[in-house]
């Protein structure tokens, strides 16, 4: 029987060194719960990164999965298949949109958004050949590839990878006058943003901030890109975070909870104007809208719908934001709380460099819960959108009891 050390052993020895994971390593999952190889259950507060949203190994995802495992996994696109056109219909509707171009992860979701983005920049703003621009924010995170870490301000992201791709445009976030001032360039097509920051922190945007940045960008003839891979679904208490402000993006990007971590899913959504612009044979992949993907994704949204996993996610979040915000106003370890719905993170009171943040990470799975921090001294809380009272006031009081171990 291998134990934790050997698994991590064998990674160590026959893998690329290119994470840095807690020294947890899981071999069960079933709703909120995870255990390890040694058998020691953990609350998973974590959630593949808002990718488990309806909870670990959903039955009714799996059972789509298996059942289309055996009819048919992949055709290629040379071919129809007989579930894609069913599963465009059924999320095209779902979301509001008249077209879907199905990718497989978070970050092909986003250089395709950027594709059409250019694309309509050129076809229908008649924006001159290779002068298209897009504008980005500070603190960024859409994924790993060349195109997304053009746009990322984050050193970790970008350091001995360049050069990087030209026509981006980057400003700060949560700033409605360095839009307006960005969007003077005729040649900008597109604004791209995640609703809510999530690799950078969970930073939350004033109130009125996306939808002033929708407006202006209405008004300027400018598209707005919502990078909803990790805030949609659920996650911040609406099917989508755009939700909270009364408006939808010009062009959708869904990954994560879309397959609700049973499977790559990603999603790009737009009206006929902007899909209508990439023709045939200029963009796709080889997995991009197989069956097996649009069955699971097709049960993994019923799921979110039926079970009414935003509504628990908005309930929860209040639960969860208030106990940790009364203990914040009481204990100097932590300096601040913040997030919407299920998506919260705490700010440790100590200079980014230093460990404290992973310590108390590592005291709280001791005591079977399961979170990793971000850029030092901020800690992610994000369950599955399952988690019901009960279950989230024993996880903050284990979150209580660690921070306290760590008081200042
Ligand atoms: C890893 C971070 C989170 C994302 C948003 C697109 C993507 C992501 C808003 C790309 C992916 C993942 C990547 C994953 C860890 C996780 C992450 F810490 F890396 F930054 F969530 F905050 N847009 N985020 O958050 O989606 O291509 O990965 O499917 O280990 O790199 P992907």
């Amino acid at each position: 029987m291998l134990t934790s050390k050997n698994l991590i052993d064998l990674e160590y020895k026959y893998g690329a060194h290119n994470y840095h994971p807690l020294p947890v390593v899981l071999e069960k999952g079933s709703g909120i719960f995870l255990w390890d190889v040694e058998g020691k259950k953990y609350y998973d507060f974590l959630s593949a990164y808002s990718a488990v949203n309806q909870g670990h190994c959903h039955p009714e995802i799996i059972s789509a999965l298996t059942a289309q495992s055996k009819q048919l996994t992949l055709t290629s696109r040379a071919f129809h298949n007989n579930i894609l056109g069913q599963y465009e219909k059924f999320i095209t509707q779902f979301f509001g949109y008249d077209k879907v171009l199905p990718m497989n992860t978070g970050v092909e979701g986003g250089e395709t958004a950027v594709k059409l983005a250019r694309k309509w920049a050129y076809d229908v703003k008649k924006i001159p050949q290779n002068c298209a621009k897009i504008i980005f924010v500070e603190g960024n995170f859409w994924g790993r590839t060349l195109g997304a870490i053009s746009s990322s301000t984050d050193p970790a992201s970008t350091n001995g990878f360049g050069p990087f791709m030209p026509g981006y445009e980057i400003i700060p976030y949560n700033d409605i006058e360095a839009l307006d001032n960005a969007l003077q360039d005729s040649n900008v097509a597109a604004f791209m943003v995640e609703p809510i920051q999530g690799e950078a922190g969970v930073v939350v945007p004033d109130e009125n901030y996306l939808l002033e940045a929708y407006n202006l960008c209405k008004k300027n003839n400018v598209l707005f890109i919502a990078d909803e891979v990790q805030t949609g679904i659920g996650r911040t208490g609406k099917m989508l975070c755009c939700d909270h402000h009364g408006f939808k993006p010009d062009i959708l990007i869904l990954g994560k909870a879309l397959s609700g971590g049973v499977f790559p899913v990603s999603a790009i959504l737009a009206s006929n104007e902007v899909m209508l612009t990439i023709k045939p044979g200029e963009h796709g992949s080889t997995f991009g809208g197989n069956p097996l993907a649009c069955q699971v994704a097709i049960a993994a949204l019923k799921v979110v719908e039926r079970e009414k996993l935003a509504e628990n996610a908005e309930a929860m979040g209040e639960v969860f934001r208030t106990r940790l915000t009364e203990f914040s106003n009481n204990h100097k370890i932590v300096t601040k709380v913040r997030g919407k719905g299920l998506l919260n993170a705490i700010v440790i009171n100590d200079n980014e460099g230093s460990d404290i943040a992973w310590n108390i990470c590592l005291n709280m799975a001791e005591k079977g819960l399961l979170a990793k921090p971000t850029h030092g001294n901020i800690i992610r809380f994000a369950p599955p959108l399952i988690i019901n009272e009960e279950q989230l006031n024993n996880c903050v009081d284990i979150i209580i009891s660690s921070l306290k171990e760590f008081e200042l």
